[in-house]
């Protein structure tokens, strides 16, 4: 009785607690878990490869992929079950994630009821199905209140990149407001500003994506957009033990919401 993880880099933060919740669940159901980790070298199917030569029973896949990616690693895994994490909405596989709308349209409106009409944006790698997912959301959300991002900027999910990203607009092209598509470049891009002396709130609001276990603990605590990854990690595995089980599986939606903290003013 083994489940196989392929996941995406575990010095990542969010990825890492995804691994240690989905752990925590397969143990307490009975079931061993294996885990696989992408290189940047490799391609999805390598890492997949490793867990089939395991003779895992069914297969969690938390790589960002393509829909025709996915397609591809499903076919690779026969009739085991394969539930993806991190894979484009309108992939014919069966997925388990959050969907980005409804936290990145309260991260706007609360933005917008501060009083900030320049927002910047601070975005993921383009290659991340997720990252695409959460720029989009944002733009539909500014362009139901007819405003646009003043300015996107783009990372590698790292503080460092988060960091680099930051002194592009340093010292003096900054938006009022800034929504990042992870904590991760938020603490990153939070750094920045302090060593330029810029305030946060006062002279910039920033808003994360994730809500990691450290994010109650940045200074000042950082308001973001919550994925539950506790129950991310609970919830993926109770599905393809279901489907393991041939149990017929209605997906319940994951939704993000705003997690208010001292970021914004
Ligand atoms: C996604 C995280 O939100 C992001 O911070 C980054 O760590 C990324 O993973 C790494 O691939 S979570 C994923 C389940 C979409």
């Amino acid at each position: 009785r083994t489940l196989g993880l392929a996941t995406s880099d575990l010095a990542l933060m969010a990825p890492a607690q995804i691994a240690s919740a989905i752990h925590e669940r397969a143990a307490a159901q009975g079931y061993h878990l294996v885990i696989a980790m992408a290189n940047t070298a490799g391609n999805a199917q390598d890492t997949v490869n490793e867990l089939l030569a395991q003779r895992v029973d069914a297969l969690l896949i938390n790589l960002p992929l393509d829909a025709e990616q996915a397609a591809q690693v499903q076919q690779q895994c026969g009739s085991k079950p394969v539930l993806f994490l991190d894979v484009e909405q309108h992939a014919a596989v069966s997925q388990c994630q959050y969907q980005s709308e409804s936290g990145a349209q309260q991260a706007v409106e609360h933005l917008i009821a501060l009083g900030h009409q320049q927002i910047g944006v601070l975005n993921g790698p383009e290659s991340s199905a997720s990252a695409r997912a959460r720029f989009t959301a944002w733009q539909r959300a500014l362009s139901s209140h007819q405003l646009q991002p003043i300015c996107v900027l783009h990372g590698d999910w790292s503080a460092a990149s988060g960091y680099q990203a930051l002194l592009q607009l340093l010292p003096d092209r900054l938006p009022q407001a800034l929504l990042v598509a992870n904590d991760q470049m938020a603490l990153g891009a939070m750094r920045a500003l302090h060593q330029h002396g810029v305030k946060i709130p006062g002279e910039m609001s920033i808003i994360g994506y994730d809500d990691t276990a450290e994010s109650a603990w940045y200074q000042p605590p950082l308001t973001t957009v919550r994925q539950d990854l506790q129950q991310l990690g609970a919830v993926s595995v109770d599905r393809l033990l279901a489907e393991l089980a041939g149990e017929a599986v209605q997906p319940l939606p994951l939704v993000t919401e705003l997690v208010l903290r001292e970021t914004t003013a």
